[in-house]
């Protein structure tokens, strides 16, 4: 039960007397103890980031930008470059004949590969060319540089779990001698030992990052779509797959998880919320999502968050194929999350 203390005279010296040995009454807490933050649902639309994208080419060099990157930052947390309270979100564009030097860090980070052929990745001596719609995971202080071999320019986003190293107090960065990092493994390493529902003999589980560096976008829209034609519909998800870290069934980062749905053309689903910050974006389709309350109308490569306990339904107006990402696999270890249908 909470009720305020009866603020006698000597009560309120001794509250003020006290600042200057730095200690608080607990009995005069203003601090929320209710769920959800001060977060507010937003979308970041395709139509008006992409033109920002293209101007910060011009704007700046490769050579003045480690990482040519725009943060979208959420409306209560201006300055703080990050999405949620968790999570951080960048949109990145690198052109044809760019590098983005190799470093590492001690937040993860997932690519999610929106538009544009012809970037690669290179993670721990590996190298996977990005392709729209593909899932790619770059584990906490595995070395990684990005480079554009193509003809057009390439857009992804990156989702890191930076909040937590600097929650922490944990956040560590190194460069790589030179500019890019040497490949001692062949590309589609990391698929054929470990993509294939197969795994090394001499493999042992850990609780790291997912050891898959690429997991392929015509394998997740295949599997959805074969979801979709033999399983009910999830009343709020549609069809919705996690992609799994092989190495333990769990998630592709200990921090963060992420996911596909498809909802099909006409679906109308059930309010959801769960304690989980999300991050929505848009591989294909056009349709409706209600958050807190708010409508976001959304098409490909649109962009949005649902704070944790923000309520929010989709509503299809086409064959709607979605990633997120979320803070899922921290709030499950630290049994912290919950989640409701409404
Ligand atoms: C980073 O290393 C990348 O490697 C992208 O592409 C975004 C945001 C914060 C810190 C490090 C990258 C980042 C980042």
């Amino acid at each position: 039960m909470s009720h305020a203390a009866t603020q006698t005279p000597e009560l309120l010296a001794f509250s003020k007397d006290i600042r200057s040995l730095e200690l608080s009454p607990l009995w005069e807490r203003t601090v929320s103890q209710k769920p959800g933050t001060p977060c507010e649902p937003h979308i970041w639309r395709w139509a008006d980031v992409e033109p920002l994208l293209l101007k910060a080419c011009d704007l700046i060099d490769k050579k003045d930008a480690e990482r040519r990157v725009l943060m979208l930052e959420n409306p209560a947390l201006r300055g703080q470059s990050f999405v949620a309270q968790t999570l951080f979100t960048g949109l990145q564009i690198i052109l044809p004949g760019e590098v983005a030097a190799a470093h590492r860090h001690t937040p993860n980070a997932l690519r999610f590969v929106m538009k544009g052929e012809g970037a690669y990745t290179s993670v721990a001596g590996e190298r996977a060319m990005m392709h729209p719609g593909d899932f790619i995971v770059t584990p906490n202080w595995s070395w990684h540089d990005h480079g554009n071999i193509g003809k057009e320019p390439v857009v992804w986003m990156d989702g890191l779990d930076s909040a937590f190293t600097r929650f922490f107090g944990a956040t560590f960065r190194e460069d790589y001698p030179s500019e890019t990092q040497p490949l001692y493994l062949a590309e589609g390493s990391s698929a054929a030992a470990y993509g294939s529902a197969l795994l090394p003999v001499d493999f042992k589980p850990a609780d790291g990052a997912s050891p898959i560096l690429r997991y392929p976008y015509e394998r997740t829209r295949e599997a959805l779509e074969h979801l979709v034609r033999n399983q009910p519909l999830h009343a709020s998800h549609g069809a919705k797959l996690r992609y799994a870290n092989p190495a333990n069934g769990k998630y592709p980062f200990p921090t963060m998880a992420a996911f596909m749905q498809l909802l099909p053309k006409g679906f109308a689903g059930r309010p959801w919320r769960s304690t989980e910050n999300t991050v929505f974006n848009v591989a294909e389709g056009r349709g409706v999502a209600t958050i807190l309350g708010k409508t976001f109308d959304f098409g490909p490569h649109d962009i949005f968050v649902a704070p944790s306990w923000c309520d929010y339904a989709f509503v299809a107006q086409e064959d709607c194929v979605i990633f997120s990402y979320t803070d899922r696999p921290a709030q499950e270890a630290t049994g912290f999350l919950r989640e409701e249908q409404l």
